[in-house]
């Protein structure tokens, strides 16, 4: 192990290994504090070929390389394992990949290094009047090589895609240290695998991606947020149905339960949005079109036709678009403040949004009834479900306080609903560690077979985050 570190230190001078105990289990444990693992020493690289370096030395080594980016992933994916393997794996940290290209008004794309910040990307876009589609909460931490590593969505995704769209070419280091991907943003030309789809998504398993290109939209300011106290998700999906065909700029469309509002409110203080309360509640944004209509015009004539609940709000300046938007952007940090939540990001088809969530409460009871129950539990003990989410693309991110946060049975138990209700076990966040052994609940026999002879075929010695995404293996005859 000391060679490793000398080695390592050779590649990236030794100021940028860090192996102190303390700091390297800042890196090995993840934002919730529910997945932590062992690590021999955390790198820095600066650039591709120093990453190339690292990984070629790593492999000499026998030693494991689990890329980080902003670790603010929520399902261990940029974690080490817990056992204390044999030898003790590398944490290879891209933030100080941080090098960002002039925006190409041209062809409307930039170019960034994999430790750029989202929210970077996103005020370097503003300056040339553009936009990043991808946004979330996380955006001061969350990177652009963890965005691809997992194809996150965010809260634009209803307009945007997720972040697999905005991937216009990339550069990776696989396993054995060769560099390979393209940064020319060419769209046109099919000669065989796209490696950059390829790799999006593909969770740190199959290459270190280092630099991306990433294709900018137009600017599409909001001209207006609504908010609306709904019966549930079941209308909050309708309703979002319905903007989706009668407005042309459909932003964003969230929800959050009744549960989410008052923990929200609890941890922040924020007033109520309405003098009564509602089992949900429905966030959209909308954009300025292009046109002579003023803002209000537009919102008054796009929305008359709609049959909107009579507890609405609507904001149309930046002051009231970011107060309505606190009640579902404090929501993590809330949950985080209350306890160390059971999170699972499914997505659900819209026409059984109303039958999962209705099946929901029970669900987890049933799971956690067996359990031990933490500290941060609801009244009488009963676990704290909250539902929020992308309702707009099916994507909802259910938390659960009170079971033991060491405990799978609840997160399982939901997946499970998910998965009978022709959803996915895991929408943005990905499959991490957390998640792997419900794979098979949403891949066909045949595609998890695929997935595996790629991961073979690519990391033949399973050098690159083992553990994440993809189940053990079993041993044949076992
Ligand atoms: C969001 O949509 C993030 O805010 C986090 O994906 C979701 O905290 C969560 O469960
Ligand atoms: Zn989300």
């Amino acid at each position: 192990m000391r060679n490793l570190l000398a080695d390592l230190g050779g590649i990236t001078g030794p100021g940028h290994i860090l192996a102190d105990p303390d700091v390297v289990a800042g890196y090995a444990t993840d934002w919730t504090r529910r997945y932590a693992g062992h690590a021999a020493c955390v790198v820095l690289p600066s650039s591709t070929s120093q990453v190339s370096d690292v990984v070629r030395a790593c492999a000499a080594h026998g030693a494991p390389v689990i890329s980080q980016g902003g670790n603010t992933g929520l399902v261990g994916g940029s974690i080490p394992s817990p056992s204390a393997d044999e030898p003790p794996p590398v944490i290879l940290s891209t933030r100080r990949l941080t090098g960002l290209g002039p925006v190409d008004r041209g062809s409307g794309q930039v170019t960034a290094g994999a430790g750029v910040t989202i929210a970077r990307i996103a005020a370097d876009a503003a300056s040339a009047g553009l936009r990043y589609g991808v946004d979330l909460a996380s955006r001061d931490s969350a990177t652009v090589g963890g965005t691809i590593a997992t194809n996150a969505g965010g809260i634009h995704t209803i307009r945007y895609g997720p972040t697999r769209f905005q991937v216009a070419g990339l550069t990776a280091v696989l396993a054995d240290g060769s560099v390979v991907g393209t940064l020319s943003g060419r769209t046109a030309g099919s000669t065989g695998y796209d490696l950059a789809h390829l790799l999006t998504g593909s969770e740190g398993t199959l290459a270190v991606i280092t630099e991306a290109r990433l294709q900018l939209r137009p600017a599409e300011p909001p001209a207006a947020v609504l908010f609306c106290g709904t019966a549930g998700i079941a209308e909050a999906a309708e309703l979002t149905g319905l903007l989706k065909t009668a407005v042309s700029g459909l932003l964003a469309a969230e929800y959050i339960d009744a549960e989410g509002l008052a923990l929200v409110r609890e941890m922040s203080g924020l007033p109520a949005p309405f003098p009564s309360q509602h089992p949900g509640y429905l966030l959209a944004e909308i954009a300025r079109t292009p046109g002579p209509q003023d803002a209000a015009d537009y919102l008054v004539e796009q929305t008359a036709r709609l049959p909107l609940p009579a507890d609405t709000a609507i904001a149309q300046d930046a002051r009231g678009i970011a107060a309505l938007w606190a009640y579902r952007e404090r929501l993590t940090e809330a949950i985080a403040r209350a306890g160390i939540p059971h999170k699972i990001d499914a997505a659900v088809p819209a026409s059984e949004l109303g039958a999962f969530c209705g099946e929901l409460d029970g669900v987890v009871r049933a799971a956690a009834g067996s359990l031990r129950a933490g500290p941060e539990s609801g009244s009488g003990d009963q676990p704290r479900v909250i539902v929020f989410g992308h309702v707009g693309v099916g994507n909802l991110h259910v938390n659960v306080l009170g079971p033991d946060p060491a405990d799978m049975q609840v997160d399982a138990a939901v997946a499970r609903l998910a998965a009978a209700h022709g959803g996915s076990v895991a929408a943005e966040h990905g499959v991490g560690r957390a998640k792997t052994d419900w794979l098979a609940w949403t891949r066909s026999p045949g595609e998890l077979a695929a997935m595996r002879a790629i991961k073979r075929a690519l990391d033949p010695n399973g050098l690159l985050n083992p553990g994440v995404l993809l189940p053990p293996e079993t041993a044949p005859g076992s």
